[in-house]
């Protein structure tokens, strides 16, 4: 049935091993280039990024998706509910001057601007894949350090057992704030236990493609953790409030019966309208297979922190 239109599969849309090996040296490449090049900070020098000299993430033997998918297919409602609304609307947002209040369950509480923030951190590339809830995934590559370094810096106390993470609230820059039609009770607040924040794996992204956080994307600091439906990844953090009791987060409230306060990617557990089985993974096409949904998105190295735990009942 499909066999007339297969032969219009464009030479574009086939990957073989060659491509595919020197698309991974051009993504290598171009990462140089950004680090040698003047990028448009956050009030930050030009030269910052530069001065980092991150270094280049492992390769996951996966196609990194475009660019152009991952800062323009998004999920931000603070500017609206279409994927193409954050591209559209995020510019609006102003990310300079940002800075992040720490509270809660810490010796030494504050407010800190991105630059002090970032100063004596290593920034990593991370290629990570990303699952949305939605059943479509990415792999991006990812600027930023791990959670557990900032939250260092301000010395959470013994009764500390979770972190809040709070994204900016300034309706008059974010129209989804100011839609008469939302739903959510703003800010989006999110939330982890305090050694879920303590993996290696869990970071705080700063950029993404060897640039700086696009706005859509949220600039200029965004949670990122890969084993967990995207929704956890909470984007433009302006508070982190670290607590002895769980914390709030936006889709639970909004969908308790649909969405969990764990949400790691699990693929024998159903959304209540749609299955987890499978997943689309960008760039799409018409005749790319799904792809099977991997136990905490593939990143095993994270059961330990569940041992014990029923993951049917803690979705
Ligand atoms: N503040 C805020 N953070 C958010 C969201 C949002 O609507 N608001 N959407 C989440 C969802 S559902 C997903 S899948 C990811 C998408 O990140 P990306 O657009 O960078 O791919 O961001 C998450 N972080
Ligand atoms: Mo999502």
């Amino acid at each position: 049935m499909l066999t007339k239109k297969r032969a219009s599969i464009k030479p574009s849309e086939i990957t073989p091993e060659s491509v595919y090996r020197s698309r991974r040296r051009f993504m290598r490449t171009s990462l140089a280039a950004a680090a040698g090049a003047a990028v448009p900070a956050f009030g930050l020098p030009a030269s910052w990024l530069a001065e980092r000299g991150f270094t280049a993430g492992e390769e996951i033997g996966e196609e990194i998706t475009p660019e152009a998918d991952a800062t323009q297919y998004n999920n931000f409602y603070e500017f609206g509910t279409e994927k193409s609304d954050p591209a559209q609307y995020a510019h609006a947002m102003t990310i300079d001057p940002w800075t992040v209040k720490v509270s809660g369950e810490v010796a030494k509480p504050g407010e800190i601007g991105l630059e002090d923030m970032l100063a004596g951190i290593d920034l990593e590339e991370r290629i990570y894949r990303l699952r949305c809830v939605e059943a479509w995934s990415m792999v991006i590559p990812w600027i930023g350090f791990p959670v557990k370094k900032l939250l260092d810096k301000f010395e959470p106390t013994g009764n500390a057992k979770f972190v809040e993470f709070k994204t900016l609230l300034r309706p008059q820059e974010m129209r989804g704030q100011r839609s008469l039609f939302s739903s959510i009770d703003w800010p989006y607040v999110e939330g982890l236990r305090l050694d879920e924040a303590h993996h290696p794996l869990a970071i705080f992204a700063v950029g993404m493609y060897g640039k700086l956080l696009p706005n859509q994307n949220g600039a200029p600091i965004r949670l990122v953790v890969p084993w967990k439906y995207g929704f956890k990844s909470i984007k433009s953090i302006v508070e982190i409030r670290l607590t002895a009791r769980q914390p709030r987060n936006t889709w639970n409230v909004l969908q308790p019966s649909e969405y969990g306060f764990y949400a790691n990617v699990n693929p024998t557990v159903d959304h209540p309208r749609w299955s987890q089985a499978s997943e689309k993974r960008f760039p799409l096409s018409l005749f790319k297979p799904r792809i099977e949904t991997q136990m905490f998105n593939g990143y095993g190295e994270v059961a330990s922190l569940y041992s014990g735990m029923n993951l049917r009942r803690n979705y």
